[in-house]
């Protein structure tokens, strides 16, 4: 099979993408896109998705470009094999745990890294609302895995991989998983994970 093409950056949305690859063992070129210098600006990557985010695959042999990470990973767990959901059912609680995470946890955490890294002015009443929702999302996922091992259930899946790489994000924004212990326990059970350790190095950039 002619390899994947994984377009990416060193950051959690990224990660996301490069934990699925590893995990299900396609073969794939790394592509670096420097979101720090603004290349997902240029006319070449919004070529790949108009929307200039990483990360994006491309599958030379299907012919198939796909940006956003929740349908970058369905693709690859059908692409695979791996992972996949194992009936209706699963695969409905894995879309919805998939889809929490890219319209709550993803854009409050984004929002919230914006505003404690990133903004040229400090405005405490953005950090506090982003601090509150942030609280109030790991909360929710802390009560989901008091119940079970993983997201979907008892077996490791796709929710659990769009959700990890923020969750292991969070000490960058100052925050400490020893108020949502279950959220803990998941966080480490899944780090230890060959794949996600090999999958969080990648794209390796050199220092300057
Ligand atoms: N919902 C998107 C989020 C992707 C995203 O926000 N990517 C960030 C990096 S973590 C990015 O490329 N930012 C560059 C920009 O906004 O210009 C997904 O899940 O793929």
């Amino acid at each position: 099979m002619t390899p994947i093409e994984l377009h990416t950056y060193q950051t959690p949305n990224g990660h996301k993408a490069s934990i699925m690859l590893e995990e299900t063992g396609l073969p794939y070129s790394v592509h670096v896109v420097d979101i720090d210098k603004g290349r997902q600006h240029e006319p070449e990557f919004l070529r790949l998705n108009p929307n200039n985010k990483i990360p994006v695959i491309v599958d030379p042999d299907r012919h198939r470009t796909v940006f956003e990470t929740g349908a970058i990973l369905f693709y690859l767990a059908e692409r695979s094999g791996a992972l996949r959901p194992r009936d209706a059912d699963e695969a409905l609680t894995t879309l919805q745990w998939t889809l929490f995470q890219a319209a709550h946890l993803g854009p409050m955490l984004g929002q919230l890294w914006h505003f404690k890294v990133f903004a040229r002015e400090r405005l405490p009443y953005a950090i506090e609302r982003y601090e509150n929702e942030a609280t109030r999302l790991l909360a929710i996922l802390d009560h989901e895995l008091a119940r079970r091992p993983y997201l979907v259930g008892a077996q490791y899946g796709i929710a659990d991989i769009m959700t990890w790489p923020w969750i292991n994000a969070l000490s960058k924004l100052g925050r400490s998983l020893a108020h949502t212990p279950h959220l803990k326990r998941w966080h480490a059970a899944i780090a230890a994970r060959p794949a996600v350790r090999r999958g969080i190095a990648i794209p390796h950039i050199a220092a300057d």
